[in-house]
């Protein structure tokens, strides 16, 4: 398990033609937004509130290829990966994330998923 700085972002990389789908909940007071940008542009941006969970934001888009950076409005995120094989190949590989926006080190104020898959439909 990794950590970093919402603001600073998180870099994954994305073979070209990859679909990828991701999900944002949260449980707190304030707002929580992930952004995922490829160079300067941005991909995704989007956020949710919620105490609950009651509040999911999704999506998805398809790899230009190259590296994509994940920004979070909480300042301290944990970030793991698992990763679904099937004999010789990958099908899909996830990226967890689980975030602080204030000091009491909860870290389920913003929750997120960033999947790629090995194909399209
Ligand atoms: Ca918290």
């Amino acid at each position: 398990m990794a950590k970093f700085q919402g603001s600073k972002g998180y870099p994954i990389d994305i073979e070209k033609g990859k679909v990828v789908s991701y999900s944002l909940v949260s449980q707190s007071a304030g707002p929580q937004k992930m952004t995922i940008k490829r160079g300067n542009t941005v991909v995704v941006e989007t956020s949710v509130k919620s105490t609950n969970l009651s509040n999911t934001s999704t999506g998805s888009f398809t790899s230009q290829g190259g590296t994509y950076n994940v920004y979070f409005s909480a300042h301290d995120i944990r970030v793991d990966e698992a990763v679904i094989n099937a004999g010789d190949f990958v099908v899909t590989k996830t990226y967890l994330f689980a975030g602080e926006d204030s000091t009491d080190r909860d870290y389920q104020d913003t929750f997120a998923t960033i999947s790629w898959f090995r194909s399209a439909g």
